[in-house]
C-alpha cells in the first residue's frame, strides 16, 4: 500500500536543484534593503539576456489601485511600502499583498520595476553597496543556470508581504482562460511512454483544459510542484491548476515506466517547461515523477526542477 509519504519518494535517484532551497535561505536572512538591491541587481543581470513579457493591461488590473496608491506617495513612503513587503512587516499594503496570487504579485512587481526605471517610484539608492552575505547571495544566483534563477526570483516574490494564515478561498487571482479548442490541441509524444493518462495530462495542460485535466487523479490524488509540499484532493489541485497554472508549455523529451506494488506504475517523464513569463527563451528542465493506480488513475505526480540538463537523459533507472 501507498502511503503520500512513501509515493513522494518513488524514484529517488532524481538530482533536483538543491541551490534553490540553499539560496533561498541564505536570502532570507538578509536585511529587508538588502534583499530588494539584491533582486533590482540580479533582474537588470538576467535582463542582459532574457526578457519578461510585459503584462497585459487586463492582467494588470488587480494590482493597479495599489500602484496608482505607491505613485501618489513619496520616495521615502514608496521606499517603506516595498521594505514592509520584503520585511513581510503588517501594513496595508503588505497585507492586500499577501492575498494576491502568485502571478497577481509578479504583475505588481513587474510594473513596479518599470516605475522604478522611469524615476516615479524611489530607485535603489545610486551606490548602494549590499553586504558581504547579500554579495555573497548574488554571486550565487548568478552561478546558477537561468530557469533556477527565475524559480529564485519567483520564490522571491511569493515569500513577500504580511500574512499569519491568509484564507485559501478569499486569494485573489486573475481571470481564467478559456481552453485551447480540442482542434487546435497539440499531439504529445513521448519516446519511451504509451500510457495514455501521462500523454493526456501533458495534453490537457497545455490546452488549460483543467476541469478535464482533474479527472485523471484520484480523489485522493496528489500534487507537488517543485520545492513544495504536496496539494492533497482533487479540490485543492483544481483550484492550485486554476489560479496558478495557464498558459504553461510542457514539453516532455523521454520517459520510462515500471509496474509497482498492488498494481501501481511509476513513471518517470523528463523535458522542458515553458512559463508565459518568458516563453521560449527560458526552458526549465524537469522531471514529472507519476505513480498511478491499477485504473491508470494518478495518485501522486511530482514536478522537480533538475539539477542540470544532464538529468533529463538518465533514464532507465540509477
Ligand atoms: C524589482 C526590485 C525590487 C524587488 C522586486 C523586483 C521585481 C522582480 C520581478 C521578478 C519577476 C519574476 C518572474 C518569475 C517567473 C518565474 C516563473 C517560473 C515558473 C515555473 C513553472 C513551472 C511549472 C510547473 C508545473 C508543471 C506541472 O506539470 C504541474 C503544474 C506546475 C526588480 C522591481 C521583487 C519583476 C516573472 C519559475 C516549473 C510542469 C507545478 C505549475
Amino acid at each position: 500500500m501507498y502511503t503520500l509519504e512513501k509515493a513522494r519518494r518513488i524514484f529517488p535517484e532524481t538530482q533536483t536543484a538543491d541551490a534553490v532551497p540553499a539560496i533561498t535561505a541564505r536570502f532570507k536572512l538578509l536585511s529587508a534593503e538588502d534583499q530588494l538591491a539584491l533582486i533590482w541587481f540580479a533582474y537588470l543581470e538576467m535582463g542582459q539576456t532574457i526578457t519578461v513579457a510585459a503584462p497585459g493591461a487586463a492582467r494588470m488590473q488587480l494590482a493597479k489601485p495599489t500602484l496608482d496608491e505607491i505613485v501618489a506617495m513619496d520616495f521615502d513612503e514608496q521606499t517603506k511600502v516595498m521594505c514592509d513587503l520584503a520585511g513581510k512587516i503588517n501594513s496595508t499594503i503588505s497585507s492586500r499583498y499577501a492575498y494576491w496570487s502568485v502571478n497577481v504579485k509578479l504583475c505588481f512587481w513587474y510594473e513596479l520595476g518599470e516605475l522604478m526605471r522611469h524615476g516615479k517610484v524611489a530607485p535603489i539608492p545610486q551606490g548602494y553597496k549590499l553586504s558581504a552575505n547579500a554579495s555573497s547571495v548574488l554571486e550565487a544566483v548568478k552561478r546558477v543556470e537561468q530557469g533556477q534563477q527565475i524559480t529564485l526570483l519567483r520564490n522571491f516574490v511569493v515569500d513577500m508581504g504580511f500574512d499569519p494564515n491568509v484564507d485559501d478561498d478569499k486569494v485573489v487571482s486573475e481571470p481564467i482562460v478559456a481552453p485551447t479548442p480540442v482542434a487546435e490541441r497539440e499531439a504529445i509524444f513521448i519516446p519511451g511512454v504509451l500510457n495514455e493518462t501521462i500523454l493526456s495530462y501533458m495534453q490537457l495542460l497545455n490546452a488549460n483544459d483543467f476541469d478535464q485535466l482533474i479527472d485523471l487523479f484520484l480523489d485522493d490524488g496528489a500534487l507537488q510542484p517543485p520545492f513544495q509540499r504536496p496539494i492533497v484532493g482533487r479540490d485543492a489541485i483544481l483550484k492550485f491548476f486554476k489560479r496558478d497554472c495557464q498558459n504553461l508549455k510542457l514539453m516532455p523529451q523521454g520517459g520510462f515506466g515500471e509496474p509497482t506494488e498492488g498494481g501501481f506504475n511509476q513513471i518517470k517523464v523528463t523535458g522542458k517547461v515553458q512559463t508565459p513569463w518568458f516563453g521560449r527563451e527560458v526552458g526549465m528542465n524537469v522531471a514529472w515523477r507519476f505513480l498511478l493506480d491499477e485504473n491508470d488513475k494518478i495518485y501522486f505526480v511530482a514536478i522537480d526542477l533538475l539539477a542540470s540538463p544532464a538529468e533529463l537523459l538518465k533514464l532507465g533507472g540509477n
